[in-house]
């Protein structure tokens, strides 16, 4: 049997429906005979998180009687179309990591991704559909979750993300594929905001004009990152470029940030775009698509949580120009999601997963109300990572 918990998604009846009806339509029983499962089929579980690929948690009965679990994913090759360069990218930076981790005693299955193979051991599946399946062992001990819990888990988490930059600080950033050229190009990204808000492809820009406005009047901030990058002051890094605070494994008895998982973006980039997105996904009091505004508000104790965490661990790779940029990162990462989901919006949901109407424009006001917030704590911002650096 394969159940299908997991992608309740609120109230919206009819999403659920669809999307329980999208993901039975995948025969997961078939699909992971393709793999070097240890043991048994039993069960696979749909898994709402990521609004990119489809996740599942397969469960099966190993020799021993015991139930071991994998995480197996359909890849979205509409944004990944070349899962090929990307296997290949994560699998180098994931073998990199457990080498490390294993020279200290640890534990590779549990401190980072490991890739399960195909029975000919390929890195991903390809279906009769075209679609694109890849498969990890799944982390046990530990979770993620959608929303910080307590403080000590953006301090935690500070610390796992500077692990992650540092464990990567001697891979070859020309060694990557550049998976999506131009990621966090803020600047990019707001040309292709104003290309979509002349397009107007689904005919909402009158609905949102405050919006726009708000993003427009900014221009000159999506600059400075890559301006910088430009003139050499910023260095290219290998970086991960998701870090979104449900990326991070938690270790359920330790709460310490064990993992820093989806690794499909990990690429050449600034180690400011890493803090600045778990500043924005982390150091906030609400969920990215929290509708009450009145509810989402930038949190100052979160942001000290982390930024202690991550300087702890990383502050001494870091340079001045990142150092002096830290808070701002903050502000532009969540300025530039703001431009992609309203931009996403404008041009009638096309790119992020969406589960209920106006889902992109909510979660582009709650990323705006997040700008709004540190443009008023800039300068204490800039205080805490002054204390700390
Ligand atoms: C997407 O799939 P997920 O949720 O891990 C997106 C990120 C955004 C994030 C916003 C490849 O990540 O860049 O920050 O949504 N990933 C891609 O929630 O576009
Ligand atoms: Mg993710």
């Amino acid at each position: 049997p394969e159940q299908w918990y997991g992608v309740t998604y609120r109230e919206d009846r009819d999403f659920v429906k669809n999307a329980i009806s999208r993901m039975k339509a995948y025969r997961l029983k078939e699909l992971v005979k393709h793999f070097q499962l240890e043991g048994k089929f039993l069960k696979g579980i749909g898994h709402n998180s990521g609004h990119i690929n489809d996740t599942f948690v397969i469960e099966v009965l190993n020799l021993e009687g015991r139930i071991k679990r994998y995480i197996f994913q359909r890849i979205n090759t509409k944004i990944f179309n070349n899962p090929e360069k990307l296997m290949e990218n994560i699998e180098k930076i994931t073998t990199h990591i457990g080498k490390k981790v294993e020279a200290l005693g640890g534990d590779p299955l549990r401190e980072t991704l490991t890739i399960v193979k195909t029975l000919d051991g390929k890195n991903f599946y390809v279906d009769e559909d075209n679609e694109v399946w890849r498969m990890y062992h799944y982390i046990e001990g530990a979770k993620t979750y959608m929303k910080v819990e307590k403080p000590e888990h953006m301090y935690k988490t500070g610390k796992a993300l500077g692990k992650f930059q540092k464990q990567l600080s001697d891979f070859p950033v020309e060694d990557l594929y550049d998976t999506l050229p131009n990621f966090h190009n803020t600047a990019m990204r707001f040309e292709n905001f104003k290309r979509a808000l002349e397009n107007n492809r689904a005919g909402r820009v009158d609905l949102v004009r405050d919006e726009i406005q708000f993003i427009l009047s900014r221009e000159k901030d999506t600059r400075v990152l890559i301006d910088l990058l430009e003139k050499g002051k910023l260095p290219l890094r290998v970086t991960h470029n998701d870090t979104k605070f449900n990326n991070i494994m938690i270790d359920e008895a330790t709460d310490e940030g064990i993992a820093v998982i989806d690794l499909d973006t990990v690429m050449g980039g600034l180690s400011l775009y890493d803090f600045g997105d778990s500043m924005r996904s982390g150091a906030t009091t609400a969920l990215e698509d929290e509708e009450d505004l009145s509810k989402v508000n930038f949190s100052m104790e979160l942001f000290e949580e982390y930024t202690r965490g991550f300087l702890e661990t990383a502050g001494d790779t870091l340079n001045k120009e990142e150092l002096d940029h830290l808070a701002f990162s903050a502000k532009v990462i969540t300025l530039e999601q703001a431009i992609r989901f309203l931009g996403d919006y404008l041009d009638g949901d096309i790119y992020y997963k969406i589960s209920k109407e106006n889902h992109n424009l909510i979660r582009a006001r709650n990323q705006i109300k997040l700008v709004k917030d540190m443009e008023a704590n800039m300068e204490s911002m800039k205080d805490i990572v002054n204390k700390y650096r």
